[in-house]
């Protein structure tokens, strides 16, 4: 039998000074531990020590020059989470928070959300401390054919396909996938989120906030509900804020605020046309972290060094980064009314937080349910490049709809309380933890 105390202060002593991991993995063993201990099959396979424990963490020297023919240093990672249901797949994340503790927790949760997509793919992430943020266009290349010059010995189609993340976009996925190539003279579905001229899939920059709003869709009728008229939070301004703001237009909710490092942006009229989409992708690709001029170009308020999460809304998603929402940003959204909390980011909200909505009965869903778009649609940029082919934007949408749809199911199903309350958190958590548990007692050690 599992005691979740000691186990916990296990993992903790094996893995000191990695709060992030500690914090997403007690997470997902609150959430299991009944199952595992009714499960005699999983305790006679210690499926939660080998569940928590990464296959491979590799790190490497990433070294490359600046602009003024300075060396510069930095630090790269693969971490190799679980393949028991795949090859590794995850994203790569280039920031300046990065650390060895933020990859093994981001590698963690993608094992369980790429396992609720349906699709046959383990978890993994990787990504270095260079931040593309002030960097020119030439340093990023060097930076990525330095970076790839390393990673390329670990990864393959069938071993393990990483991705983007924060900081690593299109212009990243191309200057990596270049490299690979070049090495290796191959063309094969290594990485995705590749550009649509050499192998990318159609529907995969819009994947992870098209998805999230699938997911909301799914979520608000399960509660009665509708996207009609609901005033929106975003926070962050990237790829995946982008698409989040785009697919809630299109489904009639208001989208009214997005945020950068320097502040938030409340625009009351709606972040809701092409034009104002368009700029947040100029923003983006500026490589200053700001969204300032935002306020500046369409007569927008703009609140510097606050969170968006003070303005009264009827659905929030934090879609920047870990932990990004506090137990105090969560009070006063319930305290303004807010009707559902959905994360986009991984791991968007602290612990806290994400108790205290669903103490409050406010459904919460969590990133590894609710932002699996983005990595089901790398799941069929690899279908369609083992084949050759390449589907139509419809085909790729319908199937993202459908799995969408299904991890919502998942979670209805693992997840729904004596009360009628759909956990969200639990559901998800049961439901992508069953999958490769299973495999890895039928896998054998
Ligand atoms: O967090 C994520 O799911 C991603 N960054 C996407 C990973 C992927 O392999 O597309």
């Amino acid at each position: 039998m599992y005691e979740i105390n000691s186990f916990m202060a296990e993992l903790e002593k094996k893995n000191p000074a990695q709060p992030e991991f500690i914090q997403a993995t007690r997470e997902v063993v609150e959430s299991v531990i009944d199952v595992v201990n009714n499960n005699p099959v999983y305790l006679k396979n210690k499926i939660l020590d080998r569940i928590t424990e990464p296959d491979r963490v590799i790190t490497f020297k990433v070294e490359w020059e600046d602009d003024h023919g300075e060396i510069q240093v930095n630090r790269g990672y693969r971490v190799q989470f679980n393949n028991a249901i795949g090859p590794y797949k995850g994203g790569l994340r280039f920031h300046e928070s990065v650390t060895l503790g933020t990859l093994k927790f981001l590698g963690f949760e993608q094992t369980f959300k790429n396992s609720l997509t349906t699709l046959p793919m383990g978890g993994g992430k990787g990504g270095s401390d260079f931040s593309p943020k002030g960097k020119s266009d030439a340093e990023i290349l060097r930076f990525c054919r330095s970076f790839m010059t390393e990673l390329q010995k670990y990864i393959g189609p069938d071993t393990d396909v990483p991705a983007g993340d924060i900081g690593v976009g299109a212009r990243e996925i191309g200057f990596l996938y270049g490299q690979y190539k070049r090495i290796r003279d191959e063309n094969t579905g290594v990485l995705t989120g590749k550009g649509l001229t050499f192998g990318g899939s159609l529907v995969r920059p819009e994947a992870t906030g098209y998805g999230t709003m699938y997911f909301a869709k799914n979520m608000l009728e399960a509660h009665g509900d509708t996207f009609e008229g609901k005033r929106i939070a975003l926070s962050g301004f990237g790829n995946v804020c982008w698409g989040a703001a785009v697919k809630a237009t299109q489904l009639g909710a208001k989208v009214v605020t997005i945020s950068g490092p320097d502040g938030y942006i409340l625009d009351e009229n709606g972040i809701n046309t092409p034009e104002k989409w368009a700029f947040m992708l100029q923003l983006r690709s500026s490589n200053n972290d700001v969204v300032k001029p935002y306020a500046q170009k369409f007569g927008a308020v703009f609140v510097p060094k606050k969170k968006p999460w003070e303005v009264p809304v009827d659905m929030a998603f934090p879609c920047a980064i870990q932990n990004e929402m506090n137990l105090e940003d969560a009070k006063t959204l319930v305290k303004n009314g807010v009707k559902y909390v959905i994360e986009t980011s991984n791991m968007g909200c602290t612990a806290e937080a994400a108790t205290y909505f669903i103490d409050n009965k406010i459904p919460f869903a969590p990133g590894k349910a609710a932002n699996a778009g983005g990595v089901a649609v790398s799941g069929l940029e690899m279908s369609q490049n083992a084949q050759h082919l390449s589907w139509r934007a419809e085909e790729v949408d319908e199937k993202l709809k459908h799995i969408m749809a299904s991890i919502h199911a998942s979670c209805v199903k693992e997840g729904t309380e004596k009360d009628g309350y759909i956990n969200y958190v639990k559901g998800a958590n049961i439901a992508g933890f069953k999958k490769v548990a299973d495999a890895m007692c039928l896998l054998g050690y």
